[in-house]
């Protein structure tokens, strides 16, 4: 029986040890649907003459009930040679965007887009910050260059892309399941921003789809 015992126990350790590793919450960071392998992709064409003469953003509108973090670092909107730079700059809601001066003079940055903001003037090297707390378009203006226009679109996922100028785009790890997706082109009409394209997404698979505006 001495012998016996120590053997048992050893048993009961192990299946303990494997009961345990499953009952285990997933790693702090680590997101079960966003594993590797566990999300789906989506590609497709934008259509319309407006991909070639500004940029297009693709994007998935929500996943109902699940919110995302933004990025630590901030997306930067630059200012250079009285261009913004990017000329759309997607984010996720809650950014919180830097806008930077490249030019040897002054600029502004103000929008009378959601809750309106004007960031002041300032010069090279320096920079100002906007954190955006609600979803939609901003156009930002220059009140120095009233030729200065660029775009900020505030997101509720981060499932998004802009196309290239053929109106191709893919987005990756987007979490399986049925869901909207949106297209945003500065020359297009309120109905067709407002227009979804359905999308079935499946685990390690990419779908495609072609979208009319
Ligand atoms: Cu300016």
């Amino acid at each position: 029986m001495r012998y016996a015992i120590p053997l048992i126990l050893g048993a009961a350790g192990m299946l303990a040890a494997s009961v345990a590793a499953q009952d285990k919450p997933p790693c702090p960071g680590a997101d079960p649907i966003l594993q590797e392998g566990a999300t789906g992709g989506l590609k497709g064409t934008v259509k319309h003459p407006s991909v070639k003469k500004c940029p297009t953003l693709v994007y998935i509108e929500e996943i109902p009930g699940k919110e995302f973090k933004p990025p630590e670092k901030n997306p930067v909107m630059d200012q250079k040679d009285k261009v913004f730079v990017p000329r759309i700059l997607p984010v996720l809601v809650g950014t919180t965007v830097d806008f930077v001066n490249s030019d040897d003079f002054e600029h502004n940055v103000f929008s009378p887009d959601g809750e309106t903001y004007n960031l002041g003037n300032w010069g090279k090297g320096e920079k100002r910050s906007y954190t955006f707390k609600r979803p939609g378009a901003y156009v930002q203006l220059c009140k120095l260059h009233p030729e200065m226009v660029g775009y900020v679109v505030v997101l509720k996922t981060p499932y998004f892309a802009i196309a290239d100028d053929n109106g191709n785009f893919r987005i990756s790890d987007i979490p399986p399941g049925t869901w909207k997706a949106k297209v945003w082109n500065e020359r297009l009409k309120p109905k067709q921003l407002d227009a979804t394209y359905e999308v079935t997404l499946q685990k390690g698979a990419e779908s495609e789809i072609e979208i009319k505006p």
